[in-house]
């Protein structure tokens, strides 16, 4: 069935959650490709109070309940630690769970549908497209906090709530597949984009092989830290929380940082068709590794530094390729609202690498020099 993001939120869930006063409307929201969020306001004895609830996409996710074990995991440790630490602002530094009157993180609707509820974080917003160096800093470093918080998450490993998420290898091989039985007959539509990713193939390859062989550490990562899942706070600009909390899980910590030069640095949205305005920034770049090796520093090994040029490339690439699949596919995971919706967007990714590629040794050597300003302090 296509994803075309339509569904509505039954009263009959909301009155499950933990809610109190009187709900006074609910409307959709937000601009995520994968689950359909809401957002209600309620009044609370004279205070309006807003929650955001959202159905999780099954397709995608097939064990829910795994997804939402992690994230009360996830969002307890956080919590927990913002307070040990006294950290101002707490609730909007992570996001809080609503759970069911009957003590559940999650409800289900009659027709199986599994939802869940979280405090909706006022005063915030999200970006699209980032504009000064000063915004790429604040992104880089929300996300090594988090990597951060979560690096002494105690008890069992995570679930993989999508196995092989990130792993480039598996998604070639679903790749070749589409792009042989061509069930769509779109195949003629993308010989180009086909072509790029098979001159690209082998270098992609280059994150899962080091995850894979230990060259780099396993760690809980966010996995889809593209800025739109972190919310910045309207009055101070500052990232206050990262959201989107469902692919949360064990991967390298260049997924994340790779997705975030992916999305921080091409000064264009995901959706621009142009895409001679799709271009590589080297002072969002800068900002972004400055803010993130500001926390990450103190934990990333040398061999995880070395790759963070390489990360970006290739979240880029997987990111091409997962768009272009799903066109040949027949536009099925993500959501869509125009004939060759994925294809522009590969387009747009494909036009993300190419525009790196021209600033590479810029990439290495602003990299190599910003690690180098950011060593950890040696000990007594
Ligand atoms: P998707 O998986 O579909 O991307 P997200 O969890 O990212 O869903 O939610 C969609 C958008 O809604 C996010 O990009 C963010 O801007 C906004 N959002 C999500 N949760 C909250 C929240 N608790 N408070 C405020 N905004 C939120
Ligand atoms: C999806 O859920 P959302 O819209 O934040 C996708 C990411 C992609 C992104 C591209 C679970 O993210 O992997 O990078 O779209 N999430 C999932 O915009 O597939
Ligand atoms: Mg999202």
């Amino acid at each position: 069935m296509r994803n075309t993001g339509c569904s509505s939120l039954p009263r009959e869930v909301l009155s499950q959650f933990a809610i109190y006063g009187e709900l006074e409307f609910v409307e959709p929201f937000g601009s995520g490709h994968i689950n359909h969020t809401y957002r209600s306001q309620w009044n609370q004895a004279g205070t309006r109070v807003r929650y955001t609830h959202q159905r999780i996409n099954e397709k995608v996710f097939v064990r829910p309940d795994e997804v939402m074990e992690n994230i009360e995991r996830v969002t307890r440790h956080i919590a927990e630690k913002l307070k040990r630490e006294g950290t101002a602002d707490r609730s909007r530094r992570v996001l809080s769970v609503v759970p069911s009157w009957d003590g559940k993180s999650w409800v289900r609707d009659d027709h199986g549908g599994w939802w869940r509820t979280y405090l909706f974080i006022e005063g915030t917003h999200s970006l699209e497209v980032v504009q000064s160096p000063g915004e790429a800093r604040f992104l880089g470093k929300s996300v090594g906090c988090f990597q951060k918080q979560l690096a002494d998450l105690e008890g069992p490993r995570l679930h993989e709530t999508i196995p092989d998420f990130h792993h480039m290898e598996k998604r070639y091989v679903r790749f070749y597949d589409a792009v042989s039985q061509d069930l769509c007959r779109r195949v003629k539509d993308a010989e180009a984009e086909i072509a790029f990713m098979r001159e690209n193939e082998e270098r992609g390859g280059m994150l899962i092989r080091a995850l894979k062989s230990g060259a780099i550490p396993e760690r809980i990562c966010h996995n889809d830290t593209k800025m739109n899942n972190i919310l910045i706070d309207d009055q101070d600009k500052d990232a206050r929380c990262v959201v989107d909390l469902d692919t949360v899980m064990p991967g390298t910590s260049l997924f994340d940082v790779g997705d975030l030069i992916r999305t921080v640095t091409a000064r264009a949205e995901e959706d621009e068709q142009d895409i001679a305005l799709v271009a590589f920034d080297c002072t969002l770049f800068e900002g972004l590794i400055n803010g993130y090796l500001s926390e990450a520093s103190e934990f990333l090994l040398p061999g995880e530094k070395a790759l963070i040029p390489e990360s970006g490339r290739n979240i880029t690439q997987i990111m091409a390729l997962r768009f272009l699949t799903d066109y040949l596919e027949g536009d099925h995971y993500y959501k869509t609202t125009r004939p060759r919706h994925n294809l522009d967007r590969c387009r747009n990714q494909i036009a993300r690498i190419r525009s790196m590629d021209c600033q590479w040794q810029a990439i290495l050597d602003m990299t190599a020099a910003i690690s180098k300003g950011n060593q950890p302090q040696a000990g007594p």
